[in-house]
C-alpha cells in the first residue's frame, strides 16, 4: 500500500500511527507530498488534494483519514482500535470526530495566519479557537483510561500534537491539567513517538 503522507499532517500521522499499533506498517510506503502543491499525483488519487490517501496493492485508492484508518484497523484482527460493540464503537468514532474537528479548526487557523494580517478574519480566527478551546476541555473531563489506546485516543494524541506544533502560543495545557498528563503518558508509545511531527 502507498499513504500519500505529510509529516506535519495530523490526520495522516493518525493513519500511520494506527498502522504501527495494528503492526502493519511494513506493508504501507509513505510518499511525501505537501498537499498545497497539488501534484499530478496526488490529484490522481485524491482530487481534493488533501493528504492522507491510501492507495490498496489493486490500485482502488481510500481517501479521508476516519476511512483509511477503518480500512487499517481491518486488515489484521488484533489488536481492535475501534470496538466491535455498537455502543463502544460509536463512542470510538465519536471521540475521533470531536479530535479531528480539533484539527479542522487548528489548521484553519494555520491557514489563516498564513495570510496578509489585513484580510485575515478576527471573527473566524475567535470562532477557530473556541472550538478549540472548548474541544480540549472536553477532552478533560474524560480522560481515558485504556489499557491500549482506540482509534479515538489516536486521534486525540494526534490533534493535542499539531496544536503543539502550530499554535503553542494557545498554551491548551494550560486550564486542563487532566488530559496534558494523558497527552504527556500516551506520546511515549511508538506509535505517537515515532510518527511526531519534526519541530518548526
Ligand atoms: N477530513 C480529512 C482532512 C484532511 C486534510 O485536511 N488534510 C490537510 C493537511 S493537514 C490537507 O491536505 N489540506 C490541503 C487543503 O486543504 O487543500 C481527513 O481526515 O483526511
Amino acid at each position: 500500500m502507498k499513504l500519500f503522507y505529510s509529516p506535519t499532517s495530523p490526520y495522516a500521522r493518525k493513519c500511520l500511527a494506527a498502522a504501527i499499533e495494528k503492526g502493519i506498517e511494513g506493508d504501507i510506503a509513505l510518499l511525501t507530498v505537501s498537499p498545497m502543491a497539488s501534484t499530478a499525483e496526488l490529484l490522481a488519487v485524491n482530487p481534493l488534494s488533501k493528504v492522507p490517501a491510501l492507495v490498496l496493492p489493486d490500485g482502488r485508492s481510500i481517501i479521508d483519514s476516519r476511512v483509511i484508518c477503518q480500512h487499517i484497523d481491518g486488515i489484521a484482527a488484533s489488536p481492535r482500535l475501534i470496538p466491535a460493540d455498537p455502543a463502544a464503537r460509536i463512542d470510538c468514532l465519536t471521540r475521533e470526530a470531536q479530535a479531528d474537528g480539533i484539527n479542522d479548526a487548528a489548521f484553519s487557523l494555520t491557514m489563516e495566519r498564513k495570510r496578509p494580517a489585513e484580510q485575515q478574519s478576527p471573527d473566524w480566527i475567535e470562532r477557530w479557537i473556541a472550538a478549540i478551546s472548548r474541544s480540549v476541555a472536553y477532552f478533560d473531563g474524560r480522560v481515558p483510561h485504556r489499557e491500549r489506546p482506540d482509534l479515538g485516543d489516536i486521534a486525540l494524541a494526534c490533534a493535542l500534537g499539531y496544536l503543539d506544533l502550530r499554535h503553542g502560543a494557545l498554551d491548551w495545557r494550560a486550564s486542563t491539567p487532566n488530559i496534558a498528563s494523558w497527552f504527556a503518558a500516551i506520546s511515549a508509545r511508538p506509535s505517537l513517538a515515532r510518527t511526531a511531527p519534526p519541530p518548526g
